[in-house]
């Protein structure tokens, strides 16, 4: 049961925060109970107002992949905010930070700094829109890329016909210029192609679905999908801000192109772990498409706190961590290995259960086989889920608060912390 402390700072957060949190997801509405409120936090484990601990398998939804207080971004974000916390001026570490991640990322030639993954998502539409002409975007059932209004949209009634919004306060004006497609359904992409291909300005994907907890896009489905951007003169928009420096140093457009020959998506957005866990994200493409960005082109886009001299210090640190060489194989097989656990112990228990991981993130669902689109994932049995998440918090053990959620494995876990969570899995199994 949560503390009394953790109680009533929800009643207080609730008389002055709509629902107590400044984020839907925080309030375990999919789950049910009481949230923790964090005090503090350090390596692999959260603290709440209790002083409770827990092994952290959320990491701030993705950015912390070192762990929380890793001393060298510490550090760094120390000096940078010594020197000033923002001046809406251009600064030598934006430089750097950009010529980072284009290192890293071969399929952009240039990048913008912004300071949310929906600012990132939201701009990268409006630039491939107004790079093509077009107004149609297409989007994937499950998906979600931020709380921009054209993105906040359902599948119509039929293939291929206009989106209704799934949010109040999004006109029908807006979600009529958004299509939305059954994830991994090639048939449904050619019929949506075939019928309004020379109106779409861009499909938008997250190339392995974070936030249907974990759903690869398939091999053929991707290949299809970026021929048939190619064929109609699309843009093929990777939203990697969960995937982004999380799945592999290069990001998931990294591993489809080891599987693709010559893949590469035309506009990318990334976010959480560029950021360190501060607010930072980013959206680049190659020049041509870049050029029609403001001030150079007619395609505006704008902020305060873009590339903010504290931000950047701190991804440019985390990013400087994560390139050392081993880092994402070590990260790996520390997932797998959790991963692998998991699995067994609910083969012990007699419980389906389906997992599956890439880099830092995994996913597992009570399912007998793993979920290919949302009507599959929605068709797991989210009331063990959510028995099994109560029973991991209780033991020590902080999971993504929804089902629908990934989760995420940090540099600072160690083989005591998978094991301590194992045991606890293996109780909260029979529950
Ligand atoms: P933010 O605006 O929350 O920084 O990023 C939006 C976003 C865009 N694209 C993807 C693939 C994302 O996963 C997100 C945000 N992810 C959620 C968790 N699924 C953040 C947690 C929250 O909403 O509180």
């Amino acid at each position: 049961m949560p503390s009394s402390r953790n109680a009533a700072l929800f009643d207080r957060a609730q008389a002055v925060i709509p629902g107590g949190v400044n984020s839907p997801v925080r309030a375990f509405r999919a789950v049910g109970g009481t949230p923790r409120f964090i005090h503090r936090a350090q390596g692999a484990y959260l603290f709440d107002v209790e002083g409770t601990r827990f092994i952290d398998y959320i990491g701030s939804w993705g950015p912390m992949i070192l762990g929380h207080g890793h001393p060298a971004v510490l550090e760094a974000v120390v000096a940078a905010a010594r020197d000033g916390l923002s001046f809406g001026a251009p600064t030598e570490r934006e430089v750097e930070l950009a010529e980072e991640i284009l290192q890293l990322v071969p399929s952009m030639d240039q990048l913008r700094l912004v300071s949310s993954g929906t600012e990132a998502a939201m701009s990268a539409l409006r630039l491939a829109r107004g790079a093509t002409g077009r107004k149609l975007i297409v989007k994937f059932e499950g998906c979600y890329h931020g709380h921009a209004d054209a993105l906040l949209v359902k599948a119509g009634s039929g293939l291929a016909t206009f989106g209704h919004p799934t949010s109040a306060g999004v006109p029908e004006e807006v979600a009529r210029h958004t299509v939305v497609l059954e994830y991994n359904n090639v048939e449904a992409l050619e019929a949506a192609f075939a019928l309004r291909g020379e109106q779409i300005a861009c499909v938008m994907i997250e190339p392995i679905c974070g936030n249907m907890n974990f759903v690869r896009a398939s091999v053929p489905f991707m290949k299809r999908l970026r021929e048939l951007c190619t064929e109609h003169g699309s843009l093929l928009v990777f939203d990697e801000v969960m995937t982004g420096f999380r799945v592999a140093l290069g990001g998931a457009q990294s591993l489809y192109a080891a599987l693709i020959p010559g893949f590469a998506p035309d506009i990318s957005v990334f976010g959480k772990v560029i950021g360190g866990g501060m607010p930072l994200a980013a959206f680049g493409a190659r020049r041509d498409v870049m050029r029609h960005l403001a001030p150079l082109g007619a395609v505006y886009q704008a902020g305060t706190l873009s590339g903010n001299p504290v931000a950047t210090a701190c991804g440019l640190a985390t990013l400087r961590e994560i390139r050392r060489p081993g880092f994402f194989e070590e990260l790996s097989a520390c997932t797998q290995a959790l991963v692998t656990g998991l699995r067994t112990a609910a083969a012990e228990a007699g419980v389906p259960l389906a997992a599956d991981s890439e880099g830092g993130m995994f996913g597992f669902f009570f399912a007998e086989a793993l979920p290919q689109n949302y009507g599959q994932v929605m068709a797991s049995d989210s009331a063990r889920f959510n028995r099994f998440f109560h029973a991991m918090l209780a033991r020590g053990v902080y999971l993504a608060p929804a089902m629908y959620e990934a989760c995420f494995v940090s540099a600072a876990h160690s083989d005591q912390d998978l094991q301590a969570s194992l045991e606890a899995a293996r109780a909260a199994l029979r529950c």
